[in-house]
């Protein structure tokens, strides 16, 4: 499909579903395109159908803070991560598209010991897998943030940091489009508002799925749906130990660039970085209970507000313009469930809780490889489902932005 100037237009036109496909995504989302775009770009699978029940990068992909960063604390997670900041660095040319992807640095705010002795874990974890990494303390913060009241308004005086200089923020769109124009120019379909409503089996594997569009068959199904997990493995009787939490963020009024690193604090429920259009994008914990729910409060708003201005408080008279909710699906040890699950065909992208972004383009390239040989990818083996049943766990909790 060509526009009139002959350049390939960003949204597919709707075709019919084919009867067949070999792989079935659901969930077009950025992971769900990632997926489709390695499938095809690395391993040559492209009879492949993304399908969406309501439009691209509409869910979780368009709702978060659009950080990224790999200052984890378990090896796991940090190999991961890292894999993915260094695909993110590239992703622009890769697409040919500017994903405003824009390297800032990031500080994590400690306020108490604990929180210092936690920056320092995750600090020599870091360095010793070559991450960037480092506890500051208070006076090269406030020569990087000058700012921010390190006082906190008397409330509770920062301590010291964690420094990530390849901490980052791009374009969220941007990066599910870009994913999903390259899987649809190399024969992906991608069908938006498109809801799977079953999923087929037979003698122990997958062998369809039903939509509201109709039915298809096929041979693998990828489910990378996040905050609605849960319906989709209840099809199949797959239990996952996942509940669904809104997180919700806001952006205000645009100004003139001042804040050129990310702030973040976990014990203030706080993190804060400004766009490339000059809004400062906010956001806090996630809400106290389960919720399948993307309404957001005035409640969030106050409380946001409340801590920023302890930080900053010459951001009192900016106004907040939007404010929304994603739905986080959470792990007991606050890492991803990924890979292969026990009905053949079935896998799963899931789990992603707070920090599901970050991961768009490492969790389609591990997923594409892992549906290509039918085997884990080497860095998802640790985040396989069955490790809850194996005491197995990748305890994320510490390197978690969010309160919780
Ligand atoms: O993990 O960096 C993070 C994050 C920030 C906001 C939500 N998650």
């Amino acid at each position: 499909f060509k526009s009139s100037h002959d350049e390939p237009r960003f949204f597919p036109e709707t075709k019919p579903l084919k009867n067949h496909y070999d792989v079935v995504i659901i969930g077009g989302g950025g992971h769900g395109m990632a997926c489709a775009y390695y499938l095809a770009k690395e391993h040559g699978i492209t009879n492949v159908a993304v399908l969406e029940q309501g439009y691209i990068g509409g869910g979780n992909t368009g709702r978060n803070t659009t950080i990224v960063r790999s200052n984890y604390l378990t090896p796991e997670g940090v190999k991961f991560y890292d894999t993915s900041v260094k695909l993110f660095e590239d992703l622009a040319d890769d697409f040919d598209l500017n994903i405003f992807y824009s390297t800032r640095g990031h500080f994590t705010l400690a306020h108490t010991d604990s929180a210092l002795r936690t920056m320092r874990w995750r600090a020599e974890v870091n360095k010793q897998l070559g991450v960037a990494s480092e506890v500051v303390d208070r006076q090269q913060i406030a020569s990087e943030v000058p700012y921010m009241d390190l006082e906190c308004g008397g409330q509770s005086p920062v301590m010291g940091a964690l420094y990530h200089a390849p901490g980052a923020v791009a374009r969220h769109d941007a990066v599910a489009w870009g994913y999903a124009r390259g899987a649809y120019n190399r024969g992906v379909e991608i069908h938006q508002k498109t809801r799977v409503t079953a999923i087929r089996t037979q003698s122990g594997r997958v062998c369809g799925v039903d939509t509201n569009r109709g039915s298809i068959s096929c041979h693998q199904v990828v489910s990378m749906v996040a905050g609605s997990t849960p319906r989709i493995t209840e099809m199949v009787g797959i239990r996952t130990p996942i509940e669904i939490f809104p997180l919700q963020a806001c952006v205000t009024e645009p100004v003139k660039p001042f804040m050129d690193t990310i702030v973040v604090s976990g014990s203030l429920h706080v993190y804060v970085s400004q766009s490339s259009r000059g809004e400062l994008v906010m956001g806090a914990s996630v809400d106290p209970a389960v919720l399948h729910s993307t309404r957001s409060s005035f409640d969030f708003t106050e409380g946001l507000a409340d801590k920023m201005l302890d930080l900053f408080p010459f951001v009192s008279r900016l106004k907040v313009m939007r404010q929304w909710a994603g739905m986080s699906d959470i792990t007991p040890d606050f890492a991803p469930i990924m890979g292969k699950t026990p009905l053949q065909g079935f896998y799963l992208d899931a789990g992603w809780g707070t920090w599901g972004f970050k991961a768009t383009p490492v969790s389609g390239k591990t997923l594409a490889w892992t549906l290509a040989n039918d085997r884990n990818h080497e860095l998802i083996e640790p985040f396989r489902l069955s490790r809850f049943a194996d005491f197995d766990l990748v305890g994320e909790k510490g390197a978690a932005s969010v309160g919780h």
